[in-house]
């Protein structure tokens, strides 16, 4: 195929800098999209070419399609890199992409339409023979089939959006006769939130890990995994702190897991990198719950122990690459990161507003991937992640001292950030001990 040149980043934040960064280093040119509220960015001036493309609303400017493609079109870019959230797992931005003749550096549309089905990704999965949670084949037909299905399974069960994702339109149910009002409220829950009130069951597994596997496919068919990352650590279904290697699975349980993800890969021809997220039970048993087919926050520790360029396999991969041989692939050492968001680290209620001081930690092994500096302004109206703090080790003992010594150098004044909440979970004795699961924050707080 044909190699990209001029590529552009179709998002806002931190991984426009993280991407910018890789395309420069492979001797390409970075085009930047911004809407007004993003006009001082520091990326705008570090960009080969840097276009606004609405105001400050999503809506107006990073969910903005046309306005995008006019802008790729204007800069001549080749290559659009959507990063995540906004139009990452779009399909119809994916697909108009590739009729502009401009490659979408990601997953063939068609793929990511099965994948945002979340009942219909696991019916594919049982198909490629991965372990699913038990529950409904497809979709429920309505509140009567719920019931009769939750009988069959065994109360508690949890009832999802298979639109969704990220908790909403989610519901656990303890006993039948709370069946009909939770099954009501998710679907008109995520009626409003996706416009598709369709609603699955599963059995609910008690105090689940969150882990998911990093994979990466060429157009070949061969496909390797970058290893796992523990996700548990959630509040409200915002990750704060991921890792790997997850320390929780026994070396046997994380190569069956690894397996499972490359085989799953493979069987849906999948292309570019992606995750499949799985739930872990305390048997160690575990279940494919989602895929996530785009690059996430926390492909950093991913990196940190792998060697690897996440981004830059990705758009290798997207210009007819090949990914190297899994046994070139050497994980080694433990990695950690915090998501540093600008909320109060008491209540996380968002904190907005001028930076005015920004002292960043450093030292060997030290990495903080943010877009911001002293005097920038936190605009209000995005995700209030301003930078990801995440260290490397040799085990996650070290790790987890590395990663108090930074978050001890990182001084910022002006705005709330949720340093101090992650040097308290640095020096939590569950986290420490990794005794704790994924509804850990929710019963604390
Ligand atoms: C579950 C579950 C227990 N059993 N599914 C939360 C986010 C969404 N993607 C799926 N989630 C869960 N699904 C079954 N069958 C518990 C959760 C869950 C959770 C999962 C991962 C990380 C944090 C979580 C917090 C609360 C609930």
């Amino acid at each position: 195929m044909k190699e990209l040149k001029r590529i552009l980043i179709a998002n806002r934040g931190e991984i426009v800098l993280r991407a910018i960064r890789t395309i420069k280093e492979m001797g390409k040119e970075a085009v930047v999209v911004y809407s007004t509220a993003d006009k001082d960015a520091s990326y705008v001036k570090m960009a080969d070419m840097a276009i606004c493309i609405g105001s400050p609303k999503s809506a107006d400017s990073y969910l903005n399609i046309p306005a995008i493609i006019s802008a790729a079109e204007i800069a001549g870019a080749d290559g659009i890199f959507p990063g995540y959230g906004f139009l990452s797992e779009n399909q119809s931005f994916a697909e108009i992409c590739s009729h502009h003749d401009i490659k979408f550096i990601g997953p063939r549309p068609e793929t990511m339409v099965m994948m945002s089905d979340k009942s219909k990704a696991k019916d594919v999965m049982k198909e490629a023979g991965i372990p699913v949670v038990p529950g409904s084949e497809g979709a429920l037909k309505g509140v009567t089939d719920a019931k009769r299905l939750a009988k069959e399974i065994g109360y508690p069960v949890i009832i999802k959006a298979s639109a969704g994702g990220g908790g909403r339109g989610m519901r656990v149910v303890e006993k039948e006769s709370d069946m009909e009002k939770l099954f009501l409220a998710a679907e008109s829950e995520a009626l409003n939130a996706f416009g598709d009130g369709t609603i699955y069951m599963e059995k609910y597994i008690k105090n689940p890990r969150h882990v998911e596997v990093q994979i990466v496919a060429d157009s070949f068919g061969n496909a390797i995994h970058v290893g796992e990352r523990d996700c548990s650590l959630q509040r409200r279904h915002q990750k704060l702190v991921e890792e790997t290697p997850a320390i929780v699975l026994s070396d046997e349980v994380r190569q069956k897991m690894h397996e499972a993800a490359v085989q799953a890969t493979k069987f849906i021809k999948y292309e570019g990198a992606g995750t499949f997220e799985f739930l872990v039970d305390a048997d160690l048993n575990f279940y494919f719950m989602e895929m996530n087919t785009r690059l996430q926050v926390e492909h950093t520790v991913s990196e940190m122990v792998s060697g690897i360029d996440l981004i830059e396999l990705m758009i290798q991969v997207a210009e007819g690459g090949k990914v190297p041989k899994q046994k070139e692939v050497k994980l080694q050492g433990h990695s950690i990161e915090c998501r540093i968001t600008a909320e109060d680290p008491k209540n996380f209620i968002p904190s907005p507003g001028r930076v005015q001081k920004w002292i960043l930690p450093g030292g060997k092994d030290v990495r903080v991937d943010t877009h911001v500096f002293q005097d920038y302004v936190v605009p209000p109206h995005y995700d209030s992640m301003i930078g990801k703090l995440i260290v490397y080790a040799e085990t996650r003992e070290k790790a987890i001292a590395k990663m108090k010594r930074a978050l001890a150098e990182f001084q910022v004044s002006g705005i709330k950030t949720t340093i101090d909440f992650h040097k308290e979970i640095m020096e939590n004795r569950d986290f420490i001990d990794n005794n704790f699961d994924t509804k850990y924050l929710e019963s604390r707080r």
